[in-house]
């Protein structure tokens, strides 16, 4: 195994609407939702937009699925003004996955949805224009190393040691990415995925693609070879401990991004809220994922469990937007998790009590109030039997037997003061 460099450098957008955004979301749609998971009876138990390498499909039948892409129930506002519902900041959509198919009216390859399509709409342009309608950040996934469809694209599993890359980038890659920056208004960010053997140099040419003809686009961190902008964790995987810089958790609502009619393993709304909470406490963004149906339908049980998420994110959203990482406090609480801003410390409740009690916490509190309605909250602060510091937050009558709100505690000093535990 190739042992990988740490870099110590920390992540760093320049964007500040990325650091503040904490919640997007990210759209796996293209050819593979005409197969649902399914091919000619067999099965895929593995991400469904995987569908074609997972059971080796050749080119020639996979490309007829083009034929049937008619969309009819696609509503581009409909996702947007969702996303905007449910809070999130950014959405990122998959221009084009690993097989090698482009949802927009590319000029240099015409497997696209345009051009192959009964459909023959840009699915590009008409979320461009929803997320302008919205004021929504719009960005695009773009799989620059695998493409399935040209013959000199990297396939996962496969030899690609005869493969002509370069032919490919300058032919496809190069070529799509210039249209994407170039049609389609201010790309947010290009969300980059397995570089595989992209080298450094071919990774920096892309960097600087993007760069000279949108500036302030920010590069993902799966451009590879350590130039991205951000950090993006493992798909679904959530760092223990709070981290520094910029950096994104991309997760899935099931277990697979495109659409697989046979994955009803849903997390559950309150299961969402604790991981994005979890990962803004430590300093993270959350891309969570939507995949719709070939008719463009959004599956049901996703909108359901948006539209529950939505509802805490938008009472608690002073308590999410705009916080910083919170560093190490000593405790582990199975009730709740810490976000902050300056002078501000906020405590998620997700179990019900009486009052919230937090020991080890050594700020001067000057202010305590329920973020949903602002109401004023009366508190102590004192030091335990073993002399550690005491806060106790008296919540009111009708909390008792909440879950899943929030508590701003008001600090004198700027940063949380997390004592260690003696005694
Ligand atoms: O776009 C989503 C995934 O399709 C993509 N990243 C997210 C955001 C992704 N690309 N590669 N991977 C995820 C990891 C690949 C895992 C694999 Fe497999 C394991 C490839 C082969 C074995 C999963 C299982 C896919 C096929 C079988």
């Amino acid at each position: 195994m190739k042992k990988k460099k740490e870099s110590k450098k920390m992540k760093d957008t320049k964007q500040q609407w990325f650091k503040d955004a904490k919640f997007g979301l990210f759209i796996h749609w293209g050819l593979y939702a005409l197969l649902a998971g399914e091919y000619n009876g067999r099965k895929t138990d593995r991400i469904a937009e995987w569908i074609m390498n997972d059971l080796d499909i050749p080119v020639e039948e996979y490309e007829k699925l083009a034929s049937q892409f008619n969309p009819v129930e696609f509503d581009a506002e409909m996702i947007v003004r969702k996303a905007k519902e449910w809070g999130m900041k950014y959405i990122v959509f998959t221009s084009k996955h690993h097989e090698g198919f482009a949802m927009w009216d590319s000029k240099c390859s015409d497997y696209n949805v345009v051009k192959a399509t009964p459909y023959g709409r840009d699915i590009v342009r008409q979320f461009r224009e929803a997320c302008d309608k919205y004021d929504m950040k719009l960005g695009f996934y773009y799989s620059q190393a695998q493409d399935w469809h040209d013959p000199d694209g990297y396939i996962h599993r496969k030899d690609n040691s005869k493969k002509n890359y370069r032919a490919y980038l300058e032919r496809k890659c190069f070529p799509q990415l210039r249209e994407l920056l170039t049609e389609y208004g201010d790309v947010a960010l290009i969300w980059f995925d397995t570089p595989m053997g992209t080298t450094k140099e071919e990774s920096q040419e892309m960097v600087d693609l993007v760069k000279s003809l949108q500036p302030n686009c920010i590069v993902s961190g799966r451009i590879g070879n350590e130039l991205g902008e951000y950090m993006t964790t493992g798909d679904n995987f959530i760092p223990r401990l709070p981290y520094e810089g910029d950096w994104e958790v991309p997760a899935t609502l099931n277990d697979t991004w495109g659409f697989n009619k046979d994955d009803h393993k849903w997390k559950d709304p309150e299961e969402i809220i604790r991981l994005l909470v979890k990962i803004n406490s430590r300093g993270g963004n959350y891309l969570l994922n939507i995949g719709p149906e070939a008719s463009g339908h959004v599956p049901d049980e996703s909108v359901r469990i948006l539209d529950e998420v939505g509802k805490y994110v938008n009472e608690n959203e002073e308590a999410i937007f705009g916080t910083k990482r919170v560093g190490i406090y000593a405790y582990e609480l199975d009730w709740g998790m810490l976000t902050r801003k300056d002078h501000k410390l906020y405590v998620h409740v997700f179990k019900p009590r009486r009052r919230v009690e937090l020991i080890n916490i050594a700020n001067k509190i000057t202010g305590a109030y329920l973020v949903a309605d602002k109401r004023e909250l009366e508190f102590k602060t004192s030091m335990t039997c073993e002399g550690n510091s005491a806060i106790d937050v008296e919540l009111p009558e009708d909390y008792f037997d909440r879950k899943y709100f929030s508590v701003c505690l008001e600090m004198e000093e700027e940063e949380p003061i997390f004592e260690p535990i003696i005694g």
